[in-house]
């Protein structure tokens, strides 16, 4: 057996039909390293049945644009051919997934579905509908974190310090080597054309712009190669460095991550593997990729309004409504944020950043977030701005990691109350006297100008 039992959980309890096995492949859109395609070809080779790996390509996601649509399909062409090469066909399914998925298992008359994990809301949603629809199990895998989220904990963790001890005492059982995934005898392929990409680009109702960014290649091999650049050349001295915007000195593994094109798995195993002299870095970036990202999903998972002002620890929720009326210096509507119009260089650099770049340096993203709390007119518009500027633009937007994100820096999540101020409340404060003094800001500004 090549995955985990524990990763493994039925989302609908059916019996087990004759057919092919199918992968609908949808967060972790990669052939390698990827235990959800595992476990399915576990399943496949138990009675000698077929492998089927289906994507189902929407016409449009909840803040996404063109932008994060072409470095998906990039991607997803290259784990096309990287299937093919093992045997396994790829099929990619055009339409709304809740509809199209099924009819697709019911077509190829499938024995038995596996799936990826994840907490987003229309994932669940999307889920829901296979399981009813479809007449045999379909089984989730979590192949995105390290310890499978509902291993981790059964609850809603209060902030890191709960949460870390949980993963810690489960990562020698998990945080194992990946097998490779077996070849599979040619038969299926050759009953399945290639991929049209061009007709799949032509189904998309997205927005042209954001457009494409051009400095980040997407794709697996890309992931990779960005993934050994780091631990080569930046992981030492990461621990002193990752705050400062203008080092460079950050990963930049995350819209990877996002689009499942690097397993967060193989990160880990790279960086240990990297570890001896530079114990220090590996361990705050191991904090960062296996704790803190973790904690996203647990928190998704365990809140179904993770996006709602409603959703924030009680203590927040509190004291921002204490001072929703506090005078505001500056107020901006989220159409001034978008087009970076504050008063503030230091914040418009930061929001020019995301626009150009589909990024934004992990700390100023803090900044960003919590000068929007501070210059809007109420905490329930700062958050609602905050997070769809980043779902628009980031190219990791749309994930747990961004969700949190955010609400840590406008919303007190995971943190803890601070002494009071004004709009703030408890919430944590940044000022850019604080970033002036951490960084070279004015490098920043003349960079993202
Ligand atoms: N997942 C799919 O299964 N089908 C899609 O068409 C799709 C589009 C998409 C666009 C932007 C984006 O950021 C994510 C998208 N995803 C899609 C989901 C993605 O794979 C992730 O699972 C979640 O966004 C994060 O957990």
């Amino acid at each position: 057996m090549l995955v985990h039992p524990a990763r493994v959980r039925p989302l609908a309890e059916k019996p087990r039909r004759a057919g092919p096995v199918v992968y609908w492949m949808s967060r972790d859109q990669r052939a390698e390293d990827n235990w959800a395609l595992l476990a399915a070809a576990d399943l496949a080779r138990e009675t000698g049945a077929p492998l089927h790996v289906a994507f189902a390509l929407a016409p449009g996601y909840p803040g996404a644009s063109l932008r994060h649509y072409d470095f998906m399909l990039r991607g997803l062409a290259e784990t096309e051919a990287a299937l093919r090469a093992r045997g396994v066909p790829f099929h990619l399914l055009l339409g709304d997934p809740a509809a199209v998925a099924p009819e697709f298992l019911r077509a190829i008359a499938a024995g038995a579905c596996v799936t990826d994990f994840d907490p987003m809301r229309v994932k669940t949603l999307w889920k829901r509908a296979v399981a009813e629809a479809f007449a045999g199990p379909l089984l989730e895998v979590d192949a995105h974190n390290v310890v499978p989220c509902v291993v981790a904990s059964p609850r809603r963790e209060y902030a890191a310090a709960t949460f870390r001890p949980k993963i810690h005492k489960r990562l020698q059982e998990f945080l194992e080597p990946f097998p490779e995934l077996p070849a599979f005898p040619d038969v299926a392929l050759v009953a399945t054309p290639p991929v049209d990409w061009g007709a799949a680009r032509a189904s998309l109702s997205v927005d042209a712009f954001p457009g494409p960014v051009p400095d980040i290649v997407p794709g697996p091999a890309a992931a990779r190669a960005a993934l050994d650049a780091f631990t080569a050349e930046r992981l030492p001295g990461y621990a002193a460095r990752r705050n400062d915007p203008n080092a460079g000195a950050v990963s930049g593994l995350s819209p990877y991550f996002h689009f499942g094109q690097l397993a967060p798995q193989r990160a880990a195993l790279e960086v240990l593997a990297a570890r001896a002299g530079h114990v220090a870095d590996a361990d705050a970036y191991l904090e960062e990729l296996l704790v803190r990202r973790e904690l996203s999903d647990n928190y998704c998972h365990y809140t179904p309004n993770y996006d709602r002002y409603d959703a924030l620890p009680d203590w927040a929720r509190k004291t921002l409504d204490a001072h929703a009326g506090d005078e505001r210096e500056h107020r901006y509507t989220p159409a001034q944020f978008e087009a970076a119009a504050s008063h503030e260089a230091l914040w418009n650099a930061a929001q020019r950043e995301l626009v150009a770049t589909g990024r934004i340096h992990g700390y100023m993203r803090m900044y960003w977030a919590k000068k929007i709390l501070e210059w809007s007119p109420s905490p329930r518009q700062a958050l609602d701005t905050a997070l769809s500027l980043n779902d628009r633009y980031a190219l990791d937007g749309r994930d747990p990691n961004g969700v949190v994100g955010v609400l840590w820096s406008v919303g007190g999540l995971h943190d803890r109350p601070w002494a009071t101020r004004p709009v703030y409340g408890q919430i944590r404060y940044m000022n850019e006297r604080g970033c002036r003094r951490k960084f070279d800001a004015n490098a920043y500004i003349a960079r993202h100008s």
